[in-house]
């Protein structure tokens, strides 16, 4: 990762506490670092009000973090009395044991650097505009936040029943890469998407992609795609409906999916819903 950034945190792991967390030092950005976000910020805000679900529209709004790379004792000072989660700097990727312990126990991780000019457009690892303009402003949600939580713990027990890469799955196509259904039409929740300029637009317009009703085990049959803009998204109603569906014990789903083939990022099956654009 060294050559990638100017900024010294990236990827540096050598100063981690036994948790993975770091100091955000914020004294470390850059003029440079400070009017990229800037820049970031204003083309992902523009695009917010005719893609992103209401909650997150609002949210962002009222943080208003568009002048200057936020401060985490800021952001945490409103977060915390909202729904008790707490953002922790972190340099970049976790591991899946750790970063689930941080999410059962509200403790949301976002890296400390941001990315590079040349990657204005396109990153592949979270850095801290995907983990803070994409993830923050629904942790104010409290029932998204409750699922964030239930996620986490059922991340801790995955791991012990080897089925990470069920519950993987689950992230990705519902906090990274969801849609909802609203009176306003198909919208976005999912942080890989209301941080990405290209896939905001895509995701709820382009008639290429399946559209396909959220139903648990069919989303933790289905691989992914991580370079390109997804083939196929899963749609929910509600939050609720998302807390509702990691209430139960997965152990038996996970004893069910294993009896079951692995679906390709493009394939639909007979049982599949499809929602088809107006
Ligand atoms: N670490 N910092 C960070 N951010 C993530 O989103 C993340 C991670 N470690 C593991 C991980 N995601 C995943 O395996 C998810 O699929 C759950
Ligand atoms: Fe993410």
């Amino acid at each position: 990762m060294a050559g990638q950034t100017d900024h010294a945190l990236r990827g540096d792991y050598r100063h981690i506490r036994a948790d993975y967390t770091v100091d955000q030092d914020y004294g470390r950005y850059t003029e440079d670092e400070q009017a990229l976000w800037k820049r970031l910020y204003a083309r992902q805000s523009v695009l917010v009000p005719q893609h992103a679900c209401s909650e997150f529209i609002e949210i962002l709004g009222a943080l208003n973090f568009g002048a200057g790379i936020p401060h985490f004792d800021e952001i945490n000072a409103k977060l915390f009395p909202a729904t008790r989660w707490t953002l922790v700097a972190v340099p970049g990727l976790l591991p899946d044991d750790v970063f689930f312990t941080h999410l059962a126990n509200r403790r949301f991780p976002v890296s400390v650097w941001l990315r590079t000019a040349a990657e204005f457009s396109y990153i592949v690892e979270p850095d801290i505009f995907h983990d803070f303009f994409g993830h923050v402003p629904l942790l104010f949600n409290p029932t998204f936040a409750d699922y964030l939580e239930a996620y986490g713990k059922g991340g801790v027990k995955a791991h012990g029943l080897n089925a990470l890469d069920y519950l993987a799955r689950l992230y990705w196509y519902t906090v990274e890469f969801g849609l909802i259904e609203t009176p306003k039409g198909l919208r976005t929740y999912g942080a890989g998407i209301l941080s990405s300029a290209g896939e905001l637009p895509y995701c709820v317009g382009d008639p290429k992609p399946n559209r396909i009703r959220f139903e648990l085990l069919r989303v933790m049959q289905s691989s992914y795609k991580i370079d390109t803009f997804q083939e196929s998204y899963f749609v929910i109603e509600s939050f609720k409906e998302l807390f509702e569906a990691t209430a139960p014990d997965f152990t038996p789903y996970y004893a069910e999916l294993r009896t079951r083939p692995t679906l390709t990022a493009n394939q639909t099956i007979e049982s599949d819903r499809l929602i088809l654009l107006q």
